[in-house]
């Protein structure tokens, strides 16, 4: 399922092959959180960029329209009309983060849904089967993501608890593949590696989880309020204890300088919501450091937001023509920075993979992070 292509210092050029198609990484997974890319991006504009992976997630599908909608209407691929893979979180850091958070027990959680408040109960047989019926490429374990400030001893309970969640996933995941009406019985699980900033509980974790011989892990519980420093002093503590023959997954990181740190120390994998966020917001990623286009400097600013950018905004459009779009609140303004951000993230991997290949990686990373450091 994985090959690895090439190494250049701990930096990893892999292919990861699906029922869905072969993923090359490393790879930005672009998040569509509830089957819909923020900023009014369809699923044709996805391929037009150069998205490979399209990330959708197991709390907000269940909450609404439901996973049997999705199932009904044949799972995700058919109902967003896209055919390439898609990784689904399992809906444990959502629940952490967004809803109601009632009580964590051995069997899972109780929350209220963030949309009508009801009573909802996920834990790790429940979330496997909604993301079976979503009916995902990659399904990801269910976790608790532990708060960035807790306390040792909370840590170590949270994460014997999470390896216990693990064993349940695999085995529901198991179960669900080999039902008849399962629409993809090759999904693959993730286990997913936390701990906060304890490295000897993370390493420990790491060594049971990777028992479970399963095609992929993540490392999760980051960039959840530590500093960058620790985030990478974490990275580099767990990856030597993850297999390097499997991919491995960054969850919701990061900035590009994050991203190009972590796929130095042997990252595979990146979501993040930064580039449809920031896009909404009228902030734009350049190799010369982010602009803001509601800035007064850019209202006779006749120049495309990146000079030799490909997408669709900066093949046509000046930042001048952007900024009113922004500043009229016309959903193309949005939709036109979205758009060259996620062209910007994915076009980023696209030049990591190709001087991993060629063997020049820390020089690539140096002279992208000096230049988006310098400004313009
Ligand atoms: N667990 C899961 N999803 C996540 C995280 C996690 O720890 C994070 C942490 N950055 C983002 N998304 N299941
Ligand atoms: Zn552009």
């Amino acid at each position: 399922m994985y090959k690895l292509i090439k190494k250049d210092g701990d930096a990893k050029r892999g292919e990861f092959h699906t029922v869905h198609g072969v993923i090359q990484t490393p790879v930005f997974m672009n998040v569509g959180t509830a089957a819909a890319i923020k900023g009014a991006v369809s699923t044709e504009d996805l391929e037009g960029i150069g998205t490979q992976v399209e990330l959708s997630n197991t709390y907000h599908l269940h909450v609404r329209p439901g996973d049997q909608v999705v199932k009904k209407m044949g799972g995700l691929h058919k109902f967003m009309s896209w055919n390439k893979p898609i990784l689904t979180d399992s809906g444990g850091f959502q629940v952490f983060s967004l809803a109601g958070l009632r009580k964590i027990k051995e069997e899972g959680v109780c929350f209220n849904s963030h949309i009508d408040g009801r009573k909802i109960f996920m834990g790790p047989e429940e979330s496997m089967q909604i993301q079976s019926n979503l009916a995902s490429t990659i399904a990801m374990a269910f976790d608790e993501c532990p708060p960035s400030l807790a306390d040792r001893k909370y840590v170590q309970n949270s994460v014997d608890r999470t390896v216990r969640w693990l064993k349940r996933c695999k085995t529901e995941m198991d179960r669900l593949n080999s039902l008849e009406d399962t629409i993809n019985k090759n999904q693959l699980l993730f286990g997913i590696n936390q701990g906060a900033i304890f490295e000897d509980i993370r390493i420990e974790h790491a060594k049971q989880i990777t028992e479970l011989d399963l095609p992929g892990y993540a490392i999760g519980g980051l960039a959840v309020g530590e500093s960058h420093e620790e985030m990478y002093r974490i990275i580099e503590a767990v990856v030597p204890y993850l297999p390097v023959e499997k991919p491995t997954y960054l969850m919701g990181v990061g900035t590009p300088a994050n991203i190009l740190e972590a796929v130095d120390r042997g990252v595979d994998f990146f979501d993040c919501v930064y580039p449809s966020r920031n896009g909404r917001h009228g902030h734009v990623y350049t190799n010369h450091g982010k602009l803001n286009l509601f800035n007064a400097k850019y209202e006779l600013d006749d120049r495309p937001i990146e000079e030799g950018c490909q997408c669709p905004a900066c093949r046509r459009y000046s930042r001048s023509y952007i900024r009113h779009l922004l500043k009229a609140k016309e959903m193309l303004g949005m939709r036109l920075c979205v758009l060259h951000n996620l062209y910007f993230y994915n076009h980023m991997m696209e030049e990591i993979r190709e001087a991993i290949e060629q063997g020049r990686y820390k020089e690539y990373k140096r002279q992208k992070l000096d230049g988006m450091e310098a400004g313009e």
